[in-house]
């Protein structure tokens, strides 16, 4: 029987230690006791960790966009993860290409996407928001912007992806992205601060082996990410292009403004995505949501979609429920 663990809040920067066993988590419907906050909830299983650096923020009466940022800048900066910044899988060509996203609690937001040879793009992101009269900066001009802000030229294609993309190359069977809960996808962080205030980041080196300038949902304000701080958050990970074509993340903060639970808009965001595409063999997607009371939804396409969730009485991952079994 899998087991929950809560760990004692005192002990958070160490809990990583402790975390690493697969019987770490559990199926839960997510909504939970109402004014709840702060908390910080966060996709897949590199959430755990990004969560405490978050949590760090919160706990200490920071506010949620400095949770969100300095959280995701743990799993760009991990060399481990293929699917986010450093060490991230590259396009076909063997670029790294980062797409990143953040929002605040004034719909203030800022996102860049293609960029190239930036560890933390959250952290573009966040200055374009912050620094520029813009929403989105790509490519060549989000590098420029990110050097001329003082960020650090870096090659991002550790020794380990490259040989992956090698592999990959010389088989050259796979056409489609196969995302699951093996390559432990996008990074998107939501985050309910003292304050009520609620923040969000989603940051990705996207679909493995991609065309040469794809660009996924995650650095497009709506679709990987959507604050509302009238209402709540969502964030998505797994096939950018399905989730793009219903704009899920703001559907999911629409739906909770109707009055649905955010487990309830997740589940039909997902029935919806699934409605409007035939071809979803192995194509996953996962969406979270975080409401004002911080109540929290999780809901996926298929099995396997995991999240983190950090709080005054809970530190765990999550199984979450889905639509499919796999
Ligand atoms: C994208 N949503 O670029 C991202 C992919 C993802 O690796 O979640 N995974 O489509």
């Amino acid at each position: 029987m899998k087991r929950r663990r809560f760990l004692n809040l005192t002990g958070l920067a160490s809990a990583g230690f402790l975390f690493p066993k697969s019987a770490n988590s559990r199926t839960t419907n997510a909504t939970q006791a109402i004014q709840n906050k702060p908390i910080v909830i966060s996709t897949w299983r590199h959430g755990f960790a990004a969560n405490q650096q978050a949590w760090n923020v919160l706990d200490a009466g920071g506010n949620a966009l400095d949770a969100v940022e300095r959280g995701v800048r743990v799993t760009e900066s991990d060399a481990s993860n293929r699917s986010v910044g450093l060490g991230g899988l590259p396009d076909r060509e063997g670029n790294v290409t980062l797409d990143a996203c953040i929002m605040n609690h004034k719909n203030e937001c800022g996102a860049v996407a293609f960029l190239k040879e930036i560890e933390n793009p959250i952290s573009v992101a966040r200055k374009v928001m912050e620094e520029t009269p813009h929403v989105l900066l790509v490519g060549k001009g989000a590098q420029e912007f990110a050097l001329a802000q003082g960020f650090e030229r870096k090659n991002l294609l550790t020794p380990g992806a490259k040989e992956a993309w090698e592999n990959w190359k010389q088989k050259q069977e796979e056409k489609r992205p196969g995302i699951n809960h093996e390559n432990h996808d996008t990074i998107g962080m939501l985050a309910l601060d003292k304050n009520g205030n609620l923040s969000g980041a989603c940051t990705t080196s996207g679909w493995a082996y991609k065309m040469h300038g794809r660009v996924g949902d995650s650095p497009i304000i709506g679709s990987g990410l959507f604050v509302d701080n009238e209402v709540g958050a969502a964030c998505a990970t797994g096939l950018g292009e399905a989730v793009i074509r219903i704009s899920g993340s703001s559907i999911i903060v629409e739906l909770m403004r109707q009055g649905l639970s955010p487990q309830a808009a997740c589940e039909e965001a997902i029935h919806r995505l699934v409605r409007k595409h035939k071809d979803l063999d192995n194509l996953q997607v996962g969406f979270l949501a975080l409401n004002k009371n911080g109540e929290v939804g999780a809901y996926s396409v298929y099995s396997g979609f995991q999240y983190a969730r950090t709080d005054t009485s809970a530190n765990e991952v999550f199984d979450s429920t889905f639509q499919m079994s796999k």
